[in-house]
């Protein structure tokens, strides 16, 4: 069939608005048509050129909801008039990680969809009559896609798809961190470096869990306002603590968190020296450091092991460590009972044909989240 898409068809170009092809699903896999998508920073990481996993020509776009229109032979989970949310995470509920109960990190098809193919190691979509790879399994950058059943998770019938898009990554990943990730307990005390689409999701989340103390930092300080808003009790832009300086900012966020850190860490920039440094401020004994930024191709983190042994702990997550399937539709369900906030998130709505424009918003640091509406 004929899909309206944005093609990246080679790294640091423009997106494509033009008609592709999409084959029919396979066996085992759901034709999804999507009505809203959300535009995220791995999608402009990829794009960039600078994603080392990236493959070109491909259709971005990995934070998408729609119905499912056609099932292919086997599919017993979803059905035709299903409202869902395809996942970048699957959920096979059989590899040896879904079935330990300890992550998230399903493996099932792992190596496909990191090859930017569907998991029988074919393509779907093509265009001019050349195939065009799958991005995060997802590719929600069309109007229609295809999706293994294992990636797609049923949400509730009534979420407003130009909303609970975002739940397809940004909006779990943060507040699924502090919650199934961190575990944050109440009174507790946290610090979170990033207060953009991720790290606004850990404060709401931080929030929820009842956090006493959420302290903000970003060097951008138009981000406070939005922070404040979401639980943030305490801002700090790191340029005027010591000019920036790393080791003068942990010594200032110890002290705001009474003398021995914060019981809780986030960084959601992706800079690895704020990671050492969120290690760092993690409270003596018990700390916990959660690592979800993505950092550059290549970059290492280190501290002095003595930071370990005194009892401070670095964990990381991926989408927030909800399970595809499972978790993703509560995380839809907590904004339609009004336990987050999404919506306010929302910055900018715009059709497909303004997708490059958006891009160029975020670069400049521009709104929190731009969401197409097909
Ligand atoms: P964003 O650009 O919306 O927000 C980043 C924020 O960090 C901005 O407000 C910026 O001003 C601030 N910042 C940048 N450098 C800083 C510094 N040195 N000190 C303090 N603040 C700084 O990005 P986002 O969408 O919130 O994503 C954040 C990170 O999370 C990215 O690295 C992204 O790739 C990653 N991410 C991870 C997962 C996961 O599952 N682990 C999922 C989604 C996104
Ligand atoms: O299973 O090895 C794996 C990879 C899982 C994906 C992890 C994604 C985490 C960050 C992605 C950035 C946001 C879309
Ligand atoms: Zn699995």
């Amino acid at each position: 069939m004929d899909v309206r898409a944005a093609i990246a068809l080679e790294p640091g170009k423009p997106l494509i608005v033009d008609t592709v092809q999409l084959e029919e699903p396979h066996p085992g896999e759901v034709l999804i048509e999507i009505f809203s998508t959300g535009i995220c920073h791995t999608d402009a990481y990829t794009l960039s050129g600078k994603d080392p996993e990236g493959k070109f020509p491909v259709i971005l776009g990995h934070e998408g909801a729609g119905i499912v229109r056609q099932v292919g032979e086997g599919v017993t989970s979803v059905k035709p008039g299903d409202h869902v949310i395809p996942v970048y995470i699957p959920e096979c509920r059989q590899c040896v990680m879904c079935l330990s109960g300890k992550t998230n990190l399903c493996i099932a098809i792992r190596k496909t969809q990191g090859e930017g193919l569907m998991p029988d190691g074919t393509t779907r979509f093509s265009y001019k009559g050349k195939p065009v790879f799958t991005y995060m399994g997802c590719s929600t950058f069309a109007n229609y896609t295809v999706v293994p059943e294992i990636a797609v998770a049923k949400i509730n019938d009534d979420a407003p798809f130009s909303s609970v898009c975002y739940v397809g990554c940004g909006v779990t990943t943060g507040v699924g961190s502090a919650m199934w990730g961190a575990k944050v307990e109440p009174n507790s005390t946290v610090v979170v470096t990033g207060l953009g689409g991720v790290g606004l999701n850990v404060i709401q989340g931080c929030r929820m869990m009842g956090a006493r103390k959420i302290i903000g930092v970003d060097i951008n300080p138009a981000k406070a306002e939005m922070a404040r808003r979401f639980g943030m009790t305490d801002f700090v832009n790191p340029k005027e603590i010591d000019n920036g300086n790393l080791d003068a900012l942990r010594d200032h966020l110890i002290k705001m968190c009474g003398g021995w850190g914060a019981d809780y860490t986030f960084e959601c920039t992706g800079n690895t020296q704020l990671m050492d440094c969120m290690l760092e401020t993690a409270h003596r004994g018990w700390g916990l450091a959660c690592v979800i930024g993505v950092a550059a191709a290549g970059e290492k983190i280190g501290v002095r092991p003595f930071q370990l042994i005194t009892g401070r702990r670095w964990i990381g997550t991926a989408f927030g460590h909800a399970r595809g399937r499972t978790d993703t539709p509560k995380i839809v369900d907590m904004y339609m009972n009004g336990q987050i906030d999404v919506d306010s998130l929302i910055t900018a709505r715009i059709p497909l044909s303004e997708i490059n424009e958006a891009f160029e918003m975020m670069k400049r640091g521009e709104g929190i989240r731009t969401v197409v509406d097909y």
